[in-house]
């Protein structure tokens, strides 16, 4: 049985078993999923996909048409937990998906300054990527040449010059806080790829120009279960979906 946002007092005890499956709702590319992905991979826990169809510019096709409704705001990623007494529990909102398969995951420091610090960077990015959705991909074809100018030219540079600075205050490690991994360090490296083909020929984002920013995605590609995803058939062709239908 499906439940919405209203949820049975049961489900707090329903998440908390690490049996669930967790069903992840999106389309077949990247998007704004990347991290989420990641996460999902590297906590171990059993995960699957559920990709709605492909959305057509100007229009979704009708198989989306029907499951937009029933999603909790219209919008995909959903993560829908599968318990093994046979009821499915859901989250929307990116954001929120991050911070729960994190906490689960223990990517969230070590006491609740840390997490509060690394929740910070990550809603950071965050409002990075939801501004280029919401202006350079969901705005009428005339204004996108205008977004993407500007986004290139302030937005970007914007979180490269202070993101650099916050990482190179810890030490350049690959971490924003302390020496662990944490959801703000896979928001950021898995955003990266994404940020380099935005630029294009006016390359912002190097070794050579940000090698903390770097630093944070060589941490993350070390990680054997990141490594193997990165590498997989699914991977490829989420990105290669990305780059055809965004241009990112
Ligand atoms: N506020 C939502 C926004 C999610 C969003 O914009 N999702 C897009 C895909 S990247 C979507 O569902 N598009 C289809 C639609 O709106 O019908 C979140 O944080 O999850």
């Amino acid at each position: 049985m499906m439940t919405g946002p209203s949820i049975p007092s049961a489900a707090a005890d329903l998440v908390q078993d690490s049996d669930n499956i967790h069903n992840l709702l999106y389309f077949p590319f990247h998007g704004i999923s990347g991290c989420i992905h990641a996460t999902l991979v590297l906590s171990g826990e059993p995960y699957k996909l559920s990709t709605v169809d492909f959305p057509v510019m100007l229009g979704f096709r009708p198989n989306w048409r029907t499951q937009k409704a029933l999603t909790p705001f219209g919008h995909v990623p959903v993560l829908r937990e599968e318990t093994k007494c046979g009821q499915t529990i859901e989250l929307a909102e990116v954001m929120v998906i991050e911070q729960f398969l994190a906490n689960r995951a223990g990517l969230l420091g070590k006491n609740s300054w840390e997490e509060s610090l690394i929740k910070m960077y990550q809603s950071s990015t965050h409002a990075l990527m939801s501004y280029l959705i919401h202006t350079v991909v969901q705005s009428p074809k005339d204004t996108q040449p205008a977004f993407l100018e500007r986004y290139r030219k302030v937005n970007i540079p914007e979180w490269i010059r202070f993101h650099e600075k916050h990482l190179r205050d810890n030490g350049s490690n690959g971490h924003y806080v302390g020496d662990q991994l944490s959801i703000a360090d896979i928001k950021t490296a898995t955003v990266i790829d994404h940020l380099v083909r935005l630029c294009g020929d006016k390359v912002q984002i190097s070794d050579e120009l940000t090698p903390a920013i770097m630093a944070v995605k060589y941490s993350l590609e070390k990680h054997p279960k990141y490594a193997e995803w990165r590498a997989s058939d699914q991977y490829q062709a989420f990105t290669g979906a990305n780059i055809a239908f965004f241009g990112f």
